[in-house]
């Protein structure tokens, strides 16, 4: 490792001490860096990898809201605007008891480059809340949003910090968000959140777009190996927005989805899971998947399971950060899977990461393979900004063309760099070699 590369990295761990996840993220970035680095020394001489790691603003607030019993209940905001180097904060929040500093730390650090790879103009941030959405009355959600909102709302504009959605956070939450701006500020949240219900300026194809614009990537990929995902097994973790369009485009393009899960278990269909079954349960009813097997026949719930166990050749995890780890990997090999596409961030451990890549599977990391909800966000304010609606078609071709482009640009510096169907090297490099020129151009600030 170079020394300035282990220098980096150890004054990291020294200034973000138990942030693992944050560290996990700017690792598996700087490691890939490393033959840039000897290439290129204005990356070193301009501090590029210490101002790139360093959020330029984190927001954390208390969010004090009633609940139905009329109970006061407090919990905690957060926003950190990563990077402006190439446009507005953009990304989503999260509304999970999971969530802490370190969780929006490096979601907000995948983000900088992810966004850099859909090439459309936007900077890095997250958001989110320890907020437990599951089991609240929409009464509660609403109240909460609205106070949330209530702190957010001095820190957002559409040239400042663009929030949309993650875990947790959909339409409705968005709306009760804008709904809260609108009342603050007095001006339509057009341009302020993205994710917006369709009535509410919202774009067509953005709640799709995170999952169909996984497999656009997953069919690039097999592509280059003269393959397709027809007639091919996959298995889809999670249930909820980014798994659900995922496996609807795997279906579509004449894959089966053998399994799905939530955070309960999951369920296996051998006639391949019934999506609209999904959709009524997650979408409409807010239920669990175990339900899923009762309005099935044949198919079998298996409670505290995850779906990697299952034999396939494609395999997205769409859940949660870290759920494929070590030995779901090895699974996944001897059930012969082919492919792994990340549609959620980080969910593959590094360790996995590293099997998967010596035995030959193609594994797609998330900054580029789940880059098409946020392209399709950036599109959603193109069309604010000039009062324009495009069609379903429309927008679905551009994300189809952001998808490919994100692939040429990663299999180009993977190839530049003798590192074939590395596109976890090809993401990265990718992905900074844009924001660390921007980072240069601006001067020292
Ligand atoms: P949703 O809230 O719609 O769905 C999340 C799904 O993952 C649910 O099935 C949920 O199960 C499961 N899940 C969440 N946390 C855990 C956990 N700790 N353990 C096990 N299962 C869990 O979120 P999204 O579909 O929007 O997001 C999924 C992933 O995709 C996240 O990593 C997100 O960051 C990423 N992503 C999302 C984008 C978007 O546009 N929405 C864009 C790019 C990436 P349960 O309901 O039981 O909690
Ligand atoms: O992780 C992500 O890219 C998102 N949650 C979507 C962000 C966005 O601004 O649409």
């Amino acid at each position: 490792m170079s020394s300035y590369l282990h220098r980096s990295l150890e004054t990291l761990t020294d200034r973000n001490p138990s942030q693992a996840l944050f560290k996990q993220a700017v690792t598996e970035v700087f490691e890939s860096l490393e033959p840039l680095l000897h290439e290129i020394p204005e990356i070193e001489a301009n501090a590029i990898l210490e101002r790139i790691s360093e959020p330029e603003r984190q927001i954390m607030f208390r969010v004090t809201w009633v609940d139905d019993q009329g109970c006061i209940q407090v919990n905690r905001g957060y926003r950190v605007g990563f990077s402006s180097a190439l446009g507005p904060y953009k990304g989503g929040m999260r509304f999970h008891p999971s969530v802490e500093l370190d969780v929006i730390k490096f979601l907000a650090f995948e983000q900088i480059f992810k966004n850099s790879l859909t090439g459309l103009g936007i900077g890095g941030g997250k958001g989110g809340s320890d907020f437990d959405p599951k089991g609240k009355s929409d009464g509660e959600v609403m109240r909460f949003c609205q106070a949330f909102m209530s702190e957010l709302y001095h820190f957002v504009g559409e040239d400042t910090d663009v929030p949309a959605g993650d875990i947790g956070v959909g339409a409705r939450e968005i709306g009760y968000l804008a709904g809260q701006y609108k009342r603050l500020t007095k001006r339509f949240a057009h341009g302020v959140l993205t994710g917006k219900q369709v009535g509410l300026g919202g774009s067509l194809a953005r709640k799709e777009a995170t999952g169909y614009g996984a497999v656009y990537f997953a069919a690039e990929m097999l592509a280059t190996r003269q393959d397709s995902l027809k007639g091919k097994h996959c298995v889809v973790s999670g249930s909820g927005n980014v798994a659900i369009y995922c496996a609807r485009k795997i279906q579509e393009l004449g894959g089966k989805v053998m399994a799905m899960s939530d955070s309960t278990g999951c369920v296996h269909d051998p006639a391949g899971i019934d999506l609209d079954i999904v959709t009524a349960l997650k979408e409409v009813e807010r239920a669990r998947i175990s339900e899923y097997s009762n309005r099935r026949h044949g198919s079998k719930f298996f409670e505290q399971q995850k779906v990697w166990n299952f034999p396939c050749e494609v395999a997205f995890p769409c859940a949660t950060q870290n759920e494929l780890a070590l030995e779901d990997a090895k699974a996944l090999l001897e059930n012969g899977c082919q492919a792994v596409i990340e549609g959620a961030n980080m969910p593959t451990t590094p360790e996995a990461i590293a099997l998967l890549r010596e035995k030959g599977t193609l594994f797609a990391p998330g900054k580029a393979a789940n880059a098409g909800g946020v392209a399709v966000s950036a599109l959603e304010m193109q069309q604010n900004a000039a009062l324009q609606n495009w069609s379903f078609a429309q927008v679905d071709d551009r994300l189809k063309a952001i998808m490919a482009n994100i692939h040429n640009d990663c299999v180009f510096y993977a190839n530049k760099y003798r590192r074939t169907e590395d596109y976890v090297f090809g993401a990265n490099v990718a992905g900074f070699l844009k924001v660390a020129e921007a980072v240069k151009s601006y001067g020292v600030f």
